[in-house]
């Protein structure tokens, strides 16, 4: 008996709130980002404004001049924070086994769901239609046996898609994929895999599981695993975190504070629509950072309760940022926010509803 996994991601989701709500900006290029004349980036750029080449993380400024005509706003992440909890609502009509990845984005494990329905097919249609009518948004949405493969579904027919990869067809589907869209494999691995004569995943298969675990340590072992279409992770299981959080590594390294605490926003924002779909409650929070010369800087505080909500949270990550000396001058590659010292467990049996 195979799962039934569905991967739905928001497309081009910042940006389609701001169409959504401002008609004026609909049908044309739109940037929701930093100040073009200033060092921000983009966050998104609405699907009119990729046809420029622009995209995610891009510096604004050269957003600005591959398209000049494109329209640039600031991001309102309560806004957004408050669609993704519609979203949510959305998701839990038709099952509670749910996983957030960030705002826009999350797993569902339909194997079992409220409606008694064994399409996924038909829930995900469900949901995109939900989403439709009642955010006059669109979703892609990928659907798969396992985690990775719906991810990777979801991205395949972007924007408002709906791709179903089932379980016989996984190699085929993955065998001529670059190695890049594995999940996990960041540029570090890729261009160690490619060092190595890897650059599809079929390559993978060349090698033996010992090589693999040889080279990249227990991640070999998921990249062998995830070259035969295995993928053990389960939605949104309780695992016992040591810690749960958002990190990244930048593509190009931030540079201002305003940039800084912007995406410690938005990692505390994540953190916390983790924590509560999760129901857990957390302790102590963690920011860290690694300079531009790699040296590494870390600050966290344990708080006098238990709390998930971003207006406790928030302050306190903005706080650990500035508190980090030399903050303002210093470019930074990375940047996480993490939490530990966990309460709680994950909501109880599913309710049956029926269908709508
Ligand atoms: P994504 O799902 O990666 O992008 P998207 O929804 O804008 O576009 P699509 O999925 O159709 O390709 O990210 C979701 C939101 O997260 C995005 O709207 C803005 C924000 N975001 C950033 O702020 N910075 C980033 O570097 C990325 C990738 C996303
Ligand atoms: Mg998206």
């Amino acid at each position: 008996m195979f799962n039934k996994i569905i991967h739905i991601d928001m497309d081009a989701f910042y940006a389609s709130i701001e169409q959504r709500d401002n008609p004026q900006f609909r049908g044309k290029p739109l940037i929701v980002g930093g100040n073009p004349r200033g060092r921000g980036v983009v966050c998104t750029a609405s699907y009119e404004a990729r046809s420029y080449g622009i995209n995610s993380a891009m510096p604004s400024a050269t957003a600005k001049r591959l398209c000049p005509n494109a329209i640039f706003i600031a991001p309102n992440l309560d806004k957004y924070r408050q669609v993704s909890q519609e979203l949510h609502k959305i998701f839990h009509e038709v099952t509670d086994i749910i996983e957030p990845i960030s705002l826009d984005e999350a797993y569902l494990d339909v194997t079992n769901n409220k409606f008694n329905e064994p399409s996924a097919t038909l829930l995900a249609k469900y949901i995109k239609s939900r989403i439709k009518a009642q955010l006059h948004l669109t979703a892609s949405a990928g659907i798969s046996s396992v985690k990775f493969v719906a991810k990777l579904a979801s991205d395949e027919n972007k924007p408002n898609g709906l791709t179903v990869i089932p379980p016989n067809d996984i190699l085929t589907y993955i065998a001529d994929l670059p190695v890049r869209k594995l999940w996990g494999v960041g540029e570090k691995t890729e261009q160690k895999l490619n060092q190595l004569g890897i650059f599809k995943v079929k390559d993978i298969r060349n090698k033996k599981r010992s090589f693999m675990l040889l080279h990249f340590g227990k991640q070999g072992n998921f990249l062998y695993d995830m070259a035969y279409g295995k993928d053990q992770r389960s939605v949104g299981e309780p695992t016992l975190h040591r810690s749960i959080g958002q990190e990244s590594t930048f593509s190009k390294d931030l540079l201002n504070l305003e940039e800084k605490l912007l995406k410690v926003e938005h990692f505390t924002t994540y953190l916390c629509q983790q924590l509560q779909e999760k129901n857990y409650q957390i302790k102590t929070i963690n920011v860290k950072v690694r300079f531009n010369d790699f040296t590494y800087k870390s600050k966290e505080r344990t708080l006098p309760h238990y709390t998930s909500a971003l207006n406790d949270l928030l302050p306190i990550a903005k706080e650990l940022l500035l508190s980090i000396p030399d903050i303002e001058n210093i470019p930074i590659r990375l940047l996480g926010v993490s939490a530990k010292n966990f309460w709680g467990e994950r909501k109880g049996n599913p309710q049956q509803l029926p269908l709508l």
